[in-house]
């Protein structure tokens, strides 16, 4: 059975939710960030950097959210949820994992940094603004490429539909507005489905 080493609400929810979606059974095994489990020698040999989340399939562990997600959908082909390699299809998953994790997720992720997870002496205040520009830079792109679409892919639903959710919902979390309409539905129409209501229950069995 997959491991998954993650923490309610953080970058591992991804993985929780893709694992909702197909539907496969894994154990859940919570890294108690905030108390420094991260940093433990046992499980720096799984994440060199002591993050979340990483995988252990069998012996194949691997880390980084997208590439897990990705290939979760490779390893269960029937779902469908990742289009096969190989493909132009699959180039457009691929750009827009990389759009989620190095435009949209970056300035997000630098809002976060300097409001609650940096050390307070280590915080810039004024990155924040720059960062929320940059973030509804990213958003303008998302909102073009999304108008009109149900899904990122089109009409079926898929892996980045999650990357790209998960993130909307973050900066929905971190009080960012997108300042679309367009993704504001997207990510609404994403959070109703069923695979979440599992994925928050999971999380909060794991505390
Ligand atoms: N690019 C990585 C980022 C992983 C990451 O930063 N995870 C955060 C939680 S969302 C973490 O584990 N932080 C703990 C730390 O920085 O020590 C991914 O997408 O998996």
């Amino acid at each position: 059975m997959i491991k998954l080493y993650g923490y309610p609400r953080s970058r591992s929810t991804r993985v929780v939710w893709m694992l909702e979606e197909l539907g496969t059974d894994y154990e859940f095994i919570k890294i108690e960030l905030l108390e420094g489990a991260g940093q433990a020698e046992d499980y720096l040999k799984i994440h060199a950097d002591g993050k979340v989340p990483a995988i252990d399939d069998d012996g194949f562990v691997l880390t980084e959210s997208a590439a897990i997600v990705t290939y979760l959908g490779d390893k269960y082909p029937a779902s469908k949820l990742v289009p096969e390699p190989k493909t132009q299809q699959r180039a457009r998953y691929d750009e827009w994992c990389f759009f989620v994790l190095s435009e949209l997720e970056q300035p997000l992720w630098t809002v976060g940094k300097h409001t609650f997870v940096f050390p307070e002496e280590k915080r810039v205040p004024g990155i924040l603004e720059v960062a929320h520009w940059e973030f509804l830079k990213a958003c303008k792109v998302l909102e073009k490429n999304l108008a009109g679409k149900e899904f990122a892919l089109g009409d079926d639903f898929s892996a980045i539909d999650i990357l790209i959710a998960h993130t909307l919902r973050w900066a929905d979390a971190f009080g960012l507005p997108t300042g679309s309409r367009v993704l504001d539905a997207y990510r609404e129409r994403m959070s109703a489905r069923p695979s979440l209501d599992k994925v928050i229950n999971r999380e909060a069995e794991a505390g």
